[in-house]
C-alpha cells in the first residue's frame, strides 16, 4: 500500500522534494504544533517508505512539526541505520543542492524514539548525533593523537557515535564474560573515536590511530559499508547478553538502562555484586526481574534496594534534579557544619544532562573539621523522610603515614568517610506536569528515587579526590596508567605517591595534580573519555 500523503499547496519559503507533499496528509494544524522550535524531518533512505510514514503519524499526533520534504526550515534530521559518514554526505548533497546555510541536528533514531516516549523533544545528547559536520579547523591533525586518553580532549558530545557503540556493546559483552584484556581494547579504541575531530569516512583513518587492531578496525569497517556490525549485532541478540545485562543492572540496582557500557566492574565493589553474582543467577536459570523479586532469601540489603527502586533508578536523573538534591543535601550540610562546602561532580561536572546518580563531594576549609559528618548529614534527611537506602562508611585512614600507604595502593577504591543511599527527590510542584511539557515523568511515589553517592574529603586531598570522582571512569583509569607507566608516579583519589623516593607530592588544584604529571589541563567537560 502506498502510503505517500496527498499534494498539498506548499507554505511560504519551504521547498519541496519532487512528488512529495510539504507537510502531508496528516500534518497538525499550527495551533497543534506543541514545540515550534522543532521541525523534523526523516530521511527516508533505510527506514522505508511505511515505516518513515508511520513514524510521521505518530509524531504528528504528539504534536511535532514533521516535514516531508528538507527546507531551511527543518531543524532535526533524523535518519535510520546509516554510517555517520553516510549521514554526514547525505547532508552536504542536500544543503549544497538547496544552498541552505543553517545546519539541522543530523540525529540517529534514539532521540526520535526518546522524545516520542517523553512527548517532547528531549535535548540532544553526544549519543543522539549522527556525523556531525567537521569544524571549521580540526584540534590538530588526527595521527597524532596521544596514546592515553587523559593526553586527548573528550567533548560530551562527539563524532563517531554509530562506532563507539559497536565498539561499546562488545566491550560490555567482554565484561559479562569477565574478559578485562578484551574490554579495554574495545573501551580504548572507543574512546579515540571520541576525540576525534569529525566523522571517520573511510577505514584508512584507522591504521594513523593508537588502539585500532585488527578486530576493532573490522568492526569499525563493517559499520562503515553497512551501518551495523554482524558481530555485534549477534551479541546483543544473544540470550547471555539480554539476560546478564538486566540482571546486572537489577543487581546492582543503580545503574541507568540506557548503557554506560562495561562499567559495572567498579561498581560491583561499590553495591557488592556485578557480574559474578549476576552469572551465578543466570546459571541458576533466573531470568526476569519478577524472578529475582521472587528470591529475596538471595538478596542482600542494597540489592533488595535496588529492586524496590528499579524503576525510578532506571529513568536517568537530570540537571535540574541534581540541583535540586543539592541544595536539599546542602542545606542538611550546612546545618551540621556551616563552614563545610559541598561541589557536584561526576558525570554532571562533564557537562552531562543527565546520568543515573547525583554524586557529591564535600570538604570543609579547617582539615579534621569534616571527620564524622555525614552519619549527622543523614540523620537531618532521615528526619525529613527523605532517605529510601543508605550505606553509610567512615573513613579508614588513621594517619600521615597510612596516607602514604593509601595513595601508594594503586586502588580505584579509597578510603573516604561516604554514603552511598537512594534519596527520594520530593515530587516536583505542580508546573512540572508531563503534560505541559515542561518536568520529569509522574514519580512512581511521593517522590522519585534517586541515587546519590556522597563523598567527604579533608582539604588537604579535596584535589585528588575532585579529580578521582569527576570521571569518567576509562580518563580515570587512564591517567593512573598514564602516572604508572609513563612517570612512575602512583595516582589515587588520595595523593600522587612517588615509590621510589617514598614521597607523596601534595596538590591545592586539579591543575596542580595535571603539572606533576607533566600533563596539559585538560577541563572537566573535556574528559569524557
Ligand atoms: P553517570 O552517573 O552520569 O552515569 O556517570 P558518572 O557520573 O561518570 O559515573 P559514576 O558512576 O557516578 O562515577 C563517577 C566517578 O566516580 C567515576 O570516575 C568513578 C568514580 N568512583 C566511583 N566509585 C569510586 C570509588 O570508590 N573510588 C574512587 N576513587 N572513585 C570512584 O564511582
Ligand atoms: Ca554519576
Ligand atoms: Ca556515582
Amino acid at each position: 500500500m502506498a502510503l505517500v500523503p496527498p499534494k498539498r499547496r506548499r507554505g511560504p519559503g519551504r521547498g519541496e522534494e519532487a512528488g512529495a507533499g510539504a507537510r502531508g496528509a496528516a500534518a497538525p494544524s499550527p495551533a497543534a504544533l506543541r514545540f515550534p522550535e522543532v521541525t523534523i524531518y526523516l530521511a527516508e533512505r533505510h527506514m522505508g517508505r511505511t515505516r518513515r510514514a508511520f513514524l510521521t503519524r505518530l509524531a504528528r499526533a504528539k504534536g511535532f512539526r514533521v516535514d516531508q520534504s528538507y527546507s531551511p526550515e527543518v531543524t532535526h534530521v533524523v535518519m535510520e541505520g546509516g554510517s555517520a559518514a553516510e549521514a554526514s554526505g547525505w547532508l552536504d548533497r542536500v544543503l549544497g543542492a538547496t544552498g541552505s546555510l543553517p545546519r539541522p541536528l543530523l540525529l540517529n533514531i534514539s532521540w526520535f524514539t526518546e522524545s516520542m516516549g517523553q512527548g517532547k523533544p528531549v535535548p540532544v545528547e553526544g549519543r543522539h548525533r549522527l556525523g556531525v559536520p567537521l569544524p571549521t579547523r580540526s584540534q590538530g591533525d588526527p595521527s597524532s593523537l596521544p596514546a592515553y586518553a587523559c593526553q586527548r580532549h573528550t567533548p560530551l558530545n562527539h563524532h563517531n557515535l554509530c562506532f563507539t557503540e559497536a565498539l561499546e556493546t562488545l566491550a560490555e559483552a567482554a565484561g559479562f564474560e569477565d574478559s578485562q584484556g578484551r574490554l579495554l581494547s574495545f573501551r580504548r579504541a572507543a574512546s579515540v573515536l571520541k576525540a576525534l575531530p569529525g566523522p571517520i569516512t573511510s577505514q584508512s583513518q584507522l591504521h594513523r590511530l593508537p588502539h585500532f587492531g585488527d578486530h576493532t578496525s573490522r568492526i569499525v569497517q563493517e559499520v562503515l559499508e553497512h551501518g551495523v556490525s554482524s558481530e555485534v549485532e549477534k551479541v546483543k541478540q544473544s540470550e547471555r547478553y539480554q539476560t546478564m545485562k538486566p540482571l546486572i543492572l537489577a543487581c546492582q540496582g543503580i545503574r541507568n538502562l540506557a548503557p554506560d557500557p562495561g562499567i559495572q566492574q567498579l561498581f560491583t565493589q561499590i553495591f557488592g555484586v556485578g557480574v559474578k553474582t549476576a552469572d551465578k543467577w543466570y546459571r541458576e536459570g533466573l531470568r526476569t526481574l519478577d524472578d529475582l523479586r521472587g528470591q529475596t532469601r538471595k538478596l542482600s540489603r542494597q540489592q533488595e534496594a535496588g529492586i524496590r527502586y528499579f524503576e525510578d533508578l532506571c529513568t536517568p536523573v537530570w540537571r535540574h534534579e541534581a540541583d535540586a538534591i543539592q541544595k536539599t543535601v546542602e542545606a542538611a550540610v550546612r546545618q551540621v557544619l556551616p563552614d563545610a562546602t559541598m561541589t557536584l561532580t561526576g558525570g554532571f561536572r562533564r557537562g552531562k544532562l543527565r546520568g543515573h546518580d547525583v554524586d557529591f563531594l564535600i570538604t570543609h576549609p579547617v582539615e579534621g573539621q569534616e571527620t564524622g559528618l555525614l552519619p549527622k548529614v543523614m540523620g537531618h534527611l532521615e528526619s525529613q523522610g527523605l532517605v529510601l537506602y543508605q550505606h553509610t562508611q567512615s573513613n579508614h585512614y588513621q594517619d600521615l603515614k597510612d596516607l602514604d600507604h593509601k595513595a601508594s595502593q594503586n586502588t580505584t577504591m579509597d578510603a573516604y568517610e561516604r554514603c552511598f543511599s537512594i534519596l527520594c527527590l520530593p515530587k516536583p510542584p505542580a508546573s512540572f506536569h508531563p503534560e505541559t511539557g515542561e518536568g520529569p515523568k509522574e514519580p512512581s511515589r511521593d517522590g522519585k528515587a534517586v541515587r546519590v553517592d556522597l563523598v567527604v574529603a579533608p582539604i588537604s586531598q579535596f584535589a585528588f579526590a575532585l579529580l578521582g570522582w569527576t570521571g569518567s571512569q576509562h580518563f580515570e583509569r587512564e591517567l593512573r596508567r598514564f602516572s604508572r607507566t609513563e612517570k612512575r608516579l602512583l595516582l589515587n583519589s588520595h595523593g600522587l605517591y612517588n615509590p621510589e623516593k617514598r614521597e607523596s607530592l601534595p596538590a591545592a588544584s586539579e591543575e596542580e595534580i595535571f603539572k606533576h604529571l607533566g600533563l596539559e589541563y585538560i577541563p572537566p567537560e573535556q574528559r569524557n573519555a
